[in-house]
């Protein structure tokens, strides 16, 4: 009769655990395959209005559910400028993270965006973005948005803006401006489901043109 007791004891224990993971679901940290820098040091000679304060640190860990897995390798890619002058739209979700030549697509000068279809909905943990990194430089009006509708007419949600002063006409953004490097730029999503990515900018602080080398979007299935 006390053993019984005790086993029964032992397995209030052992089963707690799991009913309060089942209130706040276990996060892990996000793995990733980063480039090989391109340059080394902090630069400090890029001005731009809106810039964050550079800290010169890599990005510490990042939690994200367990089970999240990237979700746009190879995935379709579209964009505002549909014949790139330099590389393809495809290198976008490729997998090819290096900062030289021949790793990178170019968009026409201004407002572009490119985005990515990721087959269906799905709960967003992460999204990565590398513009070009073999030079120090500073992209502007970084706007990231997540939609079900594939041209983001009916129902989008901002995940990251850092148009302060709205000059691209999408609102005005509260996140910084920020210089670009091969550990590629990480927005938190907080979870927004959405089929579409879209990312927008309009130009850098080098020349008017938009860049891309990859973009990773990571996920979860919608519950
Ligand atoms: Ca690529
Ligand atoms: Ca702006």
């Amino acid at each position: 009769m006390t053993k019984n007791i005790l086993v029964f004891s032992f397995l209030s224990v052992v089963v707690l655990p799991a009913f309060v993971l089942d209130q706040a679901p276990a996060k892990e940290e996000l793995k990733l395959q980063l480039p090989k820098p391109m340059f080394i040091g902090t630069p400090t000679n890029i001005k731009s209005p809106n810039l964050e304060v550079i800290t010169g640190k890599p990005r510490g860990p990042f939690l994200v559910p367990v089970g999240t897995a990237e979700l746009s390798l190879n995935r379709p890619v579209r964009a505002s400028d549909t014949q790139p002058v330099i590389g393809e739209l495809t290198m976008v979700t490729d997998g090819e993270k290096e900062g030289g030549d021949g790793y990178f697509v170019e968009l026409g000068p201004g407002k572009q965006w490119v985005q990515i279809d990721l087959g269906s909905a799905r709960a967003l943990h992460a999204i990565l973005i590398w513009h070009y990194h073999s030079q120090a430089r500073v992209y502007r009006d970084v706007v990231v948005q997540v939609s079900n509708d594939r041209d983001f007419l009916k129902g989008a949600t901002t995940v990251f803006n850092n148009d302060h002063d709205n000059s691209s006409g999408l609102g005005i953004g509260k996140d910084k401006e920020y210089i670009e490097v091969a550990e590629g730029r990480l927005v938190d999503p907080k979870g927004v489901a959405g089929r579409y990515v879209r990312l927008y900018s309009n130009g850098n602080t080098t020349n008017d043109l938009n860049h891309y080398v990859e973009v990773e979007v990571f996920g979860t299935p919608v519950k």
